[in-house]
This record gives C-alpha cells, sequence and structure tokens, in this order.
C-alpha cells in the first residue's frame, strides 16, 4: 500500500504504539462483527459502525486520565471500547440481551457505564455536546481537575445548540474539549454541500475557544493534539476544540446505500490513509513486531470478538419485569457539601 509519513519520528515507546495498534484492532474486528451479526438478523435497528475513525478516540484515550469523562453521538462503540468498557457487555447490548450494559434496553445508541465515565451514546444529533459542558461544569464545581471529551460530528457542528454550549464553557471556564469528529458526512451531505467553512475548529474563535485541525488517520498525531488540549483544560484555561479530519469506510448506518460518494473516494483513503496499516508499518519498520507478533495480535484480538459475539448469543433476552427498572434514579445525592467558587 502506499506510504504516507509521519511528520516526525514517534515520541511514543514501542509498547504504546504497539498498545494503540491493538486497541484500534479491537475496534475495528468488533464491528466487523456487530456488521455480520447485523446482516444475520441478531442487531436490529439502528447501527453506525465507527470503522475508519479508530485514530480519533485511541489517541485522544491515550490522552485521557483516571476519572476524565466522555460523552458521544450514536456512533460509539469505538468510544466505548477504548475507554475499557467490556467487549462481552458491548456486544450483548447490540444483540438486545440481558447481559448488555443497559441490560439490553438501549441498544447501539444507549449505552452507559458510570465506572468508565462514559456518559452515552446519544441519537439526537448535537444533542451530547451541552452535556459534555454539564459534565466539566460538574468538574469545576467540585473543584478537581478532571477533564470531559464530547465529541460530535461534522454534521453537528452545525446545531445551535453547540454554541450556546460554546458560549457557557468559555465564559465558565469549564474543562472540556469538543471533539469534532469529521469524518465529511453527515448521512448523506458532504461537508462541502452543508457547512460554511472547512475549517470548523475556527468556529470557537468568537467565543475565545482555541482550536486546532488534527489527521485523525494518524494516531500519534491525534494523541499529540489531544496532551496539549488536556494540559490547556487541567491547568483551569477552559474549553479547547480539537477538529479531527477522519473518514468512516462504511455508511452512515447499516441501512445506507451510500450513493452519495464513488467506491474509488472510500477506496483510496483505505489503502492510502488507513491508520491502523499507518501503525502496523512504523511497528514492522522499526523493529517493534514481526509479521508473526502482528498475526499473534490479530488471533488474540479476533479470540476476544469471537466470544463477546458468543456471550451475546447465549446471554437471554431480558425479561418482562425489566420493563420497569431503570426508569428513576435512586441514589440521587442529596445536598451535597461541595463548595462554591467564590
Ligand atoms: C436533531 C437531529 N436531527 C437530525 C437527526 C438525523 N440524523 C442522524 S445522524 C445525522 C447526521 C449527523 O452527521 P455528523 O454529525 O457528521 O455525524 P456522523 O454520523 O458523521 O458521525 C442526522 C442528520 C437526528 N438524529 N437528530
Ligand atoms: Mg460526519
Amino acid at each position: 500500500m502506499a506510504t504516507r509519513k509521519t511528520a516526525k519520528a514517534p515520541n511514543v515507546s514501542a509498547d504504546e504504539l504497539k498498545q494503540y495498534y491493538k486497541d484500534m484492532l479491537l475496534i475495528r474486528r468488533f464491528e466487523e462483527k456487530a456488521g455480520q451479526l447485523y446482516g444475520m438478523g441478531l442487531i436490529g435497528g439502528f447501527c453506525h459502525l465507527y470503522i475508519g475513525q479508530e485514530a480519533v478516540v485511541v489517541g485522544l484515550e491515550a490522552a485521557a486520565g483516571e476519572g476524565d469523562k466522555r460523552v458521544t453521538s450514536y456512533r460509539d462503540h469505538g468510544h466505548m471500547l477504548a475507554c475499557g468498557m467490556e467487549p462481552n457487555g458491548v456486544m450483548a447490548e447490540l444483540t438486545g440481551r440481558e447481559g448488555g450494559y443497559s441490560r439490553g434496553k438501549g441498544g447501539s445508541m444507549h449505552m452507559f457505564s458510570k465506572e468508565k465515565n462514559f456518559y452515552g451514546g446519544h441519537g439526537i444529533v448535537g444533542a451530547q455536546v451541552p452535556i459534555g459542558a454539564g459534565l466539566a461544569f460538574a468538574d469545576r464545581y467540585l473543584g478537581n481537575d478532571r477533564v470531559t471529551f464530547a465529541y460530535f460530528g461534522d454534521g453537528a457542528a452545525n446545531q445551535g445548540q453547540v454554541y450556546e454550549a460554546f458560549n457557557m464553557s468559555a465564559l465558565w471556564k469549564l474543562p472540556v474539549i469538543f471533539v469534532i469528529e469529521n469524518n465529511q458526512y453527515a448521512m448523506g451531505t458532504s461537508q462541502k454541500r452543508s457547512t460554511s467553512t472547512d475549517e470548523i475548529y475556527t468556529r470557537g474563535a468568537p467565543f475565545g475557544i482555541p482550536g486546532e485541525m488534527v489527521d485523525g488517520m494518524d494516531v500519534l498525531a491525534v494523541k499529540e493534539a489531544g496532551d496539549k488540549a488536556v494540559a490547556h483544560c487541567r491547568a483551569g484555561k477552559g474549553p479547547y476544540i480539537l477538529e479531527i479530519k477522519t473518514y468512516r469506510y462504511r455508511g452512515h448506518s447499516m441501512s445506507d446505500p451510500a450513493k452519495y460518494r464513488t467506491r474509488e473516494e472510500v477506496q483510496k483513503m483505505r489503502e492510502e490513509k488507513d491508520a491502523i496499516e499507518h501503525v502496523r508499518e512504523l511497528l514492522v519498520s522499526g523493529g517493534h513486531a514481526s509479521e508473526d507478533d502482528l498475526k499473534a495480535i490479530d488471533k488474540e484480538i479476533k479470540d476476544i470478538v469471537n466470544k463477546s459475539a458468543d456471550f451475546a448469543k447465549e446471554s437471554p433476552e431480558p425479561a418482562l419485569e425489566e420493563l420497569w427498572t431503570d426508569i428513576y434514579a435512586s441514589d440521587i445525592p442529596q445536598g451535597a457539601a461541595v463548595e462554591q467558587d467564590a
């Protein structure tokens, strides 16, 4: 395949590089399996695959620290796996089974993990952005140095509520990184047809929010930009925008015939820009992994994914009584004694 040069020598250890490779491969193989299960009728409803975009979430998760939060859209399986949620629980949720993260009641777009600080999975375009600002507000209020990653798409970047969230975040110096996953399409509408600028990251400027564009097919570039954004937020300087240029190889959802772009366009991205191939080349050319090592990793990942599919198939459908659970929160902290900023 055509090689793409990384701007500079990777500033990460061989172990880190290998970990990025594994993390991205897990997302890809997991989603390929989800696509198969969908085709077999084992997954119903909507299912939006993340294949092609893996470097975005893996690079940013590598920049995140303990206690940091994340919230995203319906294209969310990659985010869940990258923040450490269990493949078994995610696959079981996709198939609507009791062993799933929402006990089979949420499906692809509605999974959460309090333990991993993953706040969904949201089907309303852009709705997660003010939620991200709210999560960051909570951390600012509590006086800790946690950071929230609020992911959204290029299409969502044209939503009014995004700018309301920008305004309040800037005003209150909230520790939130607005991550625009610019995969260049919003359903069948290309960025060129929908968006007034091809530099969406500049839209924070009127609010005084710094931003930058990042190559989302290069996990190292994403990690580096993530480190910078995290340091900015942790230092109490307020929000930061990362517009990460990426590409989805599959349709918008499983039911998209993808008539709005050519096969050649997709093929070219896969052949020339694929983020996983990029790291594979760095591992091999740097002498960090042999072809046999990579085969072993591939097998290890496939085993995890196959096990998650078996787990999902074996998990029962939720019992009827589940209809009445998880409706109201029962453990809302009352009058938590937190001191407000002066
Ligand atoms: C408020 C709202 N309007 C419209 C839709 C229908 N819809 C679902 S996804 C989508 C496109 C969003 O594109 P983008 O933000 O670029 O994210 P991507 O799917 O590319 O990850 C639209 C219009 C919706 N779910 N919610
Ligand atoms: Mg998009």
